[in-house]
């Protein structure tokens, strides 16, 4: 080796947000016991802790629910007064918080609200005989909000204020889901590039891929949409707006419906999307359905892939290729019968995007849904 070599110094653009990935996703809902049933017998997901009155919490109920590193929390209000009763009278079930991991819940609180992040909780130190954890968080478009979740040392079943949850009568299976692959925003008309600078100027986040109305529509549901991407990748928020098109915009017929901004939809990863899918499907979950033509053409727009064929026409799953692999996703219809909030099931074999080959079958499929409701 020679003596005179100089060290390396590698350029570290500091993250003054870092984030080790999505916590849990919660609910405010009308009916948090059914809720939770309904997410165990359809989704697969099963029980992890319980807060209510016989753990000290007064006004309100929330069970939280497992599935590998999915954690869905339902929160109903048992008062017709407060935060969480205004919320599902406005805008019906919904997700309220998207909480997000990290070291030090004081220091993200600090660098967002100096950033421009508007305060939902200050940094809170909450404490049991399993631990501490801390607790703060910011508020994002509509009256959903980020939580920060500092673990530290807990050992609980998933934070002060809960107490573990089994029901040993009641067992459902795992239906393969394992994590938080993106969240979808809805914003409203004009509002996308003041929620790209949000994420972009308070949190840290960058802009990694864009979609403008001609990619999507004019002839389709029209929309925009900028995938936002915290600096390690593991947290991605992209963003929806409207746009004037034929017919009216899916975003809009959200925002008309939740009565404002908020989630569109959750994607779930799974590792196999075939078992994944047909095993929801014989549950009860009902998903968006392409016309068999998809398929016709499928093999000379994609190239060869691992799956066959067969299956992902009986199922109605879509595929895409970018430079760096392929992607299989499909889209749940609404979880609420208000047309807002729905899934997406994804399967990455290399692919980053976000399924742009799939947006015109997807928002065919939509439209179809939409008319149905007499919302288009
Ligand atoms: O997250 C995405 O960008 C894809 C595609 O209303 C998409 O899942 C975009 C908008 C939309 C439904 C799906
Ligand atoms: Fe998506």
């Amino acid at each position: 080796m020679s003596a005179t070599a100089i060290k390396a110094v590698p350029v570290v653009s500091t993250d003054f947000l870092p984030l080790q990935g999505t916590d849990y996703v919660e609910f405010y809902v009308g009916n948090a016991k059914q809720a939770a049933h309904f997410y165990r017998t359809a989704f697969g997901f099963q029980p992890l802790a319980y807060a209510g009155p016989e753990t000290g919490a007064r006004n309100r109920a929330s069970y939280a629910v497992r599935q590998n590193k999915l954690t869905f929390v339902f929160t109903t209000p048992l008062a017709d007064e407060g935060p969480i009763a205004d919320h599902i009278r406005l805008h019906g079930d919904g997700v309220k918080c998207l909480a997000l991991r990290v070291d030090d819940a004081t220091s993200a609180w600090k660098e967002t609200t100096t950033r421009g992040g508007r305060s939902f909780m200050e940094p809170t130190v909450l404490k049991d005989e399993h631990g501490v954890l801390v607790l703060s968080g910011i508020h994002t478009y509509g009256d959903t909000v980020h939580l920060f979740v500092e673990r530290k040392d807990y050992t609980g079943a998933f934070m002060p204020g809960y107490r573990a949850w089994n029901t040993p009568h009641f067992q459902s299976n795992s239906t393969g889901l394992l994590y938080v692959d993106h969240c979808v925003g809805n914003v409203g008309w004009n509002q996308m590039n003041t929620w790209v600078k949000f994420y972009e100027d308070v949190m840290g986040f960058r802009n990694i891929l864009s979609f403008d109305d001609k990619d999507i529509s004019t002839e389709y549901s029209a929309l925009m949409s900028k995938v936002m991407s915290n600096g390690n990748g593991f947290v991605k928020f992209p963003i929806n707006e409207p746009a004037e098109g034929k017919k009216k915009s899916q975003v809009e017929e959200y925002l008309e419906f939740y009565k404002g901004e908020g989630v569109q939809h959750v994607a779930l990863a799974t590792a196999d999307i075939v078992t994944t899918v047909r095993d929801l499907r014989s549950r009860g979950v009902e998903f968006l359905q392409v016309p068999t033509s998809y398929y016709d053409d499928l093999l000379a727009r994609v190239g060869t892939i691992d799956e066959s064929i067969d299956p992902l026409r009986e199922l109605g799953i879509l595929v895409d290729r970018d430079d760096e692999g392929y992607l299989l996703q499909i889209f749940t219809k609404p979880v609420e019968d208000r047309p807002t909030l729905f899934f997406e099931i994804i399967q990455r074999k290399g692919a980053k995007s976000f399924g742009k080959g799939n947006f015109k079958a997807l928002f065919e499929a939509i439209e179809r849904e939409q008319e149905l409701r007499g919302n288009l």
